[in-house]
C-alpha cells in the first residue's frame, strides 16, 4: 500500500521532528512515497537539486499513484492545502491530522468542514498513530 504523506516545507519546519516520527511509524506498515518531508536537513526554503516544476510534476505523479493521503496540517502550508484539494478531486481517502493544543493556528474550515476528509485532532503522537492505524486498516 502506498501513502502520500503531506506536511509543511516552505510553510515552516517547526514540526519537522513530528513529521519524521509519523513517517517512520507509517513506514513500518506501508510504503511512504514522500519520506523527504520528514528530513531534518530540509530547511524552510525546501531547497533541492530539483526545479520547482520538477517537484510539482513528480509530487502529482506520486499523489495519483497513492492509495491514500495522510496530511499533518498543524503548520499551515499552501502546498499541503493544494495537495489535499487535488487528493479530494482524485477521490483519494485522506486523513488530516491536527495538533489540538495549537492555539495560534486553527484548522481551516475548508478542511475541517469537508466531509470527504477524515479530520483528527490529536493530543499526543500516540493518538495520531492510533488514528493512522485505523485509517490504513480502513483502506485494505
Ligand atoms: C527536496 C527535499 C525536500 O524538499 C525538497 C524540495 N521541495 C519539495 N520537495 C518535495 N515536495 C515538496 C517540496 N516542496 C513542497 N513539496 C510538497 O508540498 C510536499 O509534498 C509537501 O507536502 C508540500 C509542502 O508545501 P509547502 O508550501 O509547505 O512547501
Amino acid at each position: 500500500m502506498k501513502i502520500y504523506f503531506a506536511a509543511s516545507i516552505r510553510g515552516g519546519r517547526q514540526d519537522q521532528e513530528k513529521y519524521h516520527d509519523l513517517i517512520r511509524f507509517l513506514s513500518l506498515k506501508v510504503e511512504v512515497l514522500t519520506e523527504h518531508v520528514g528530513d531534518s536537513l530540509i530547511g524552510k526554503t525546501g531547497e533541492s537539486e530539483l526545479k520547482n516544476q520538477e517537484i510539482h510534476s513528480r509530487d502529482l505523479r506520486w499523489l495519483e499513484s497513492a492509495d491514500g493521503v495522510v496530511a499533518e496540517g498543524s503548520t499551515p502550508s499552501l502546498g499541503v492545502g493544494y495537495e489535499i484539494g487535488i487528493a479530494e478531486k482524485l477521490a483519494k481517502p485522506t486523513l488530516c491530522l491536527f495538533d489540538a493544543s495549537r492555539k495560534e493556528h486553527r484548522l481551516s474550515a475548508m478542511i475541517s468542514g469537508n466531509p470527504q476528509f477524515r479530520t483528527f485532532y490529536y493530543h499526543d503522537l500516540d493518538q495520531a498513530k492510533e488514528e493512522i492505524v485505523s485509517f490504513i486498516d480502513s483502506l485494505s
